[in-house]
């Protein structure tokens, strides 16, 4: 049994809604099959602050599995993050007007941390339940990657996070109506992917060593 915290965003980017805190808001005081609790929270979509909020959290609920969730508008899979690195890269500013522009996120930190979920396994069980997924080898440059980077930092210096990582997700339906040719994933999947990653992660002790790299 663990203490789970699932975070989404807010929008950002001039949309209305994001749909990583669409989906993470309905597990709001869920349980996993095995007991573990879920709390859940919106990140503000800002560099620097995201990352203490999340921090905050983690303490508040003693999270020891963790869980950012991110809108990847334009990606067509859902995308479990292998790695975050050390730098804001910002091509649009934050929602506080935020833009730094190839900065270390930590002076003394890695260049870059793993993501502690499983998530070969992850890609695994989201395929065979039918949802497009993949391992993805670049959660970006932007707050996203940011606060992955922050999370992962956080979790090398307070072992009792058991599991950490990110899951970028595609829009949903009605953003895509507005991004002629962009991919986008029902409500319905984006909540069943969630809810598998979740599983998993609770009941897995170590990945799947399975094929699942990229060529480029
Ligand atoms: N996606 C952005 C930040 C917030 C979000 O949902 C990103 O991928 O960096």
């Amino acid at each position: 049994m663990a203490s789970i915290l699932l975070t989404g965003f807010t929008p950002f980017n001039h949309e209305t809604t994001n749909p990583s805190w669409q989906a993470v808001k309905q597990f709001a005081g869920k349980t996993t099959s095995d007991g573990s609790h879920i709390h859940v929270a919106e990140l503000p979509c800002e560099f620097g602050r995201a990352t203490e909020v999340l921090r905050h959290l983690i303490q508040q609920h003693q999270a020891d599995i963790v869980i950012c969730v991110g809108q990847a508008g334009g990606r067509s899979e859902i995308s479990v993050e292998r790695v975050a690195i050390n730098v804001d890269d910002a091509r649009i500013p934050d929602n506080a007007g935020l833009q730094p522009i190839d900065e270390a996120i930590e002076a003394t930190g890695e260049n870059a941390y793993f993501s502690t979920l499983p998530i070969k396994a992850i890609v695994y069980e989201l395929r065979q339940a039918g949802i497009p997924a993949h391992v993805s080898q670049s959660a970006g440059t932007y707050v996203c990657n940011h606060v992955f980077y922050g999370l992962m930092h956080y979790a090398r210096q307070h072992p009792h996070i058991k599991r950490a990582g990110f899951i970028h997700i595609p829009y949903l339906p009605e953003q895509a109506v507005h991004h002629p040719g962009a991919a986008s994933m029902s409500l319905e999947n984006l909540l069943n992917s969630l809810s598998l990653a979740l599983e998993v992660t609770t009941k897995h002790g170590k990945d799947l060593k399975l094929s699942d790299g990229s060529l480029s």
